[in-house]
Formats: C-alpha cells, structure tokens, sequence
C-alpha cells in the first residue's frame, strides 16, 4: 500500500509539468521572458525525495530533500530539449539529472533516476554546473567544476576547482575523463568546451583562478588548446573577455552557456560579477567572437544582457542569474536557460538574428560617465529629430 500523501505529492508534481508557460509582458526587443519558471525543485519526482515504503516510512516525512534546481546544461536531441540540471539536496551536495520537454518552454519532466558519472575522482565532493557540448568529434561532452576539499589549508572551507570532464551519446551512459590540467591556473571553474576544433585541437573557453573564490591575478575569460581530451592539458591561457574596472565584469566573469555558431560570429553568453553592499550581484552579458577564430573578440555590446527580475532576485543566493546551457535550433530560434538566485531555472526565448543583431548594433560602452552620456545624447538628438519630423 502506498501512503494516501503520496498521491497529492504526486498530483502535485504533474500539475507543475502540465502548467503551460507563456510569454511575460517583459519586453526590450532582445529576447523574450516567461511567466514560470521551466523547473523549480517542486517538479523533482516524489520518488526521489520520499520512501515510499509505509513501515519505513509510517508519517510519509521526506527523507531526502532536494534544495534547489538551477544552473542547466542544455541540448536539443532525439527531438527534445533536455536540460542536464544541477540539483542541490538538502545535504548541499549537488548532482545532475535530467530533464526533458517537447516545446522548451514548458512540461520539463525529469528521469526516473539523476546521473550516476563514474566516481573515479579521489576527494571530489560536490560536482556542479555542467556545460554540454556537441562536439564535431561525435560525442557529446559535459565540463563542470569538480570541487574537493583544499587539504593543504587549515581554513575547513577552503576547496579548490577543477574542470571534470565526461562524455556521452545518449545522455545515459557517461565515460569519465582526466580532469583538465591548466599548467598557469591553479583552480578553474565555468569552463567550456568549444564545438568544433581549432587548428585541429580541442578548444577551451576556461576562468582562471588564483583561489576558490577569488579569480585574483585571472583577468578574466580565458581561451586554450588542448590535444588530447581525454588527458587533456593547458598550458597557455589567452584571455579573451577581460574583467573590467567599473562596468558588471568588475569582481569576476566566466564563460556560460556553450558559444553559438551565428552567421557572422560565435555569439557567447556569459555571466559579470560586481560587488556591491548586499553582496555579489550576477548578470549575463554577450558577446561575439570570430567564426574561424574563437579567441578574437568582433563585438562587445555595452552593459548587461539579462539581469534579475522581480521574483528571480531572491533566493538562496539573492541577485543572481547564471547560464551554462543554450538551444540554437536549425531554424535559428534560441533557448537561453538561466538560473536565478540559484534556486531555480528559467528561459528566455529570442532568435541568432537577434542575437547577432544586438551584439554588432548595440554601442560598445565607452567606460567613463561623461562619454557615456554624450553617447546616449547623440541617440536622443536623433530621435528628436526624427520624433519631429512626425508632428
Ligand atoms: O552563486 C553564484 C554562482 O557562483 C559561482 O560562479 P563563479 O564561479 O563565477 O563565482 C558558481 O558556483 C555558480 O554555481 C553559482 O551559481
């Protein structure tokens, strides 16, 4: 016999998945947002959070919590849109799971069962934040941050981050690869694996990092090439998107979602970071890279691409948004998945012609107060004129 809570968990869990998202009144011209977010960790299945066994389990009291879903790797295959999503139990441990939907928009679902990757890494202990290439090479790749306790401090939460990497065809069963070694950067986390090869090597987007936290002497995004993927290693680090003083990328930046092959650039979304006196704020911001070379930047629009919102700004990690997954489909409409506050995921909606037109159109920030107000002027005086010329 089933416990009677069982089945109003789990009518609860199907009403979500049944819940149709349509677009929110939210508009720029850029993309568009949803009213519900796609996932939330009421959508994970009741079996994973209670037993369902009656003598076990006499008051049906959930056993093992799921805290939050959030930070999605993503990929359109076998005609769905599956997320690979990093859910936080209540034991602050996180795992990966996967979700589906047949529109991309609504009715995420999730597996029977979360990934189970080879546990091959010695001290790893918490994996988080996968990011799915579908590599010209065949196979599916996920990089994420492999975080194992710094046993070399005597601060107990000092960690460090590394890049794991595992590959796949169906999304089921994994192979797990060598971490990668960057010879220059002692820790990594938010790297991304390009595509396609690059002067026939594999290409990494990767964030150096002096310390867990802190990215210290990394400037900022980073581009390396590798060999051999599977024992893969880095030794030099081109920075490509460079922290700046005084706009969102001031305090750290990384790569998120894997880059977008456009019609004249790889058009990259990723997250800036800036201090201020309620903490770290994360925003997402674009920008284009050339399509025979990856590492050389061809458009930096100004200022943030998506920020929080309303219920999205609160949390377990207030103000916040982050992205590690995308969908470009063939007809060139794009699925931007985004967590917000680190607690749940969402997605806005646009196309690469958007995209592409956004990143060359919009004006690059001038970086001072005084140039970016005559900036804004010389559009205001044109369209003065032009307002005028219809009265
Ligand atoms: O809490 C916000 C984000 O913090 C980290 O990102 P970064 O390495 O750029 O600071 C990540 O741990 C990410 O998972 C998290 O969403």
């Amino acid at each position: 016999m089933l416990h009677r809570q069982y089945f109003v968990e789990q009518a609860k869990v199907e009403r979500l998945v049944a819940r149709k998202n349509q677009k929110s009144d939210f508009y720029n011209g850029i993309y568009d947002r949803y009213e519900h977010p796609v996932l939330t960790r009421e959508f994970a299945p009741v079996h994973w959070r209670y037993d369902l066994d009656e003598e076990a389990n006499p008051y049906f009291m959930e056993r093992l919590g799921i805290n939050a879903v959030m930070n999605s790797g993503a990929i359109y295959l076998d005609g769905k849109y599956h997320l690979v999503v990093r859910v936080e139990g209540n034991d602050r441990k996180s795992f990966f799971a996967v979700a589906e939907s047949e529109s991309g928009v609504d009715g995420f679902r999730f597996w029977d069962y979360p990934v189970q990757l080879p546990d091959t890494c010695q001290g790893e202990t918490n994996v988080y934040d996968m990011r799915l290439t579908q590599h010209e090479d065949g196979w599916i790749y996920g990089v994420f941050c492999s975080e194992s306790k710094n046993e070399e401090s005597s601060d107990l939460s000092a960690a460090v981050a590394q890049a794991g990497i595992v590959r796949t065809k169906d999304l089921r069963r994994w192979e797990r690869l060598d971490n990668l070694t960057t010879l220059r950067s002692p820790q990594q986390r938010n790297v991304v694996l390009h595509p396609e090869f690059v002067d026939g090597k594999y290409a990494f987007y990767t964030r150096p990092m002096d310390g867990f936290i802190e990215t210290g002497s990394g400037g900022g995004i980073g581009f390396g090439l590798c060999r051999d993927i599977a024992h893969g290693v880095i030794d030099e680090e081109k920075i490509i998107s460079q922290r700046v003083y005084h706009t969102l990328t001031e305090a750290k930046n990384g790569a998120g979602a894997v880059p977008i092959r456009g019609k004249r650039c790889w058009i990259h979304i990723s997250h800036g970071v800036r201090n201020t006196a309620a903490g770290l704020r994360y925003v997402l911001y674009a920008y284009g890279t050339d399509l025979e070379k990856p590492d050389q930047v061809v458009a930096e629009p100004s200022g943030v691409f998506l920020v929080p919102f309303g219920h999205e700004r609160v949390g377990d990690v207030s103000n916040v948004v982050f992205t590690n997954g995308a969908i470009a489909r063939d007809n060139g409409d794009v699925y931007i998945y985004y967590a917000s506050s680190d607690t749940r995921m969402h997605v806005a909606t646009t196309t690469i012609d958007k995209l592409e037109d956004y990143l060359f159109h919009t004006p690059k920030d001038p970086l001072r107060s005084a140039d970016c107000v005559k900036q804004r002027c010389r559009m205001i005086e044109r369209n003065l004129a032009l307002l005028e010329g219809f009265c």
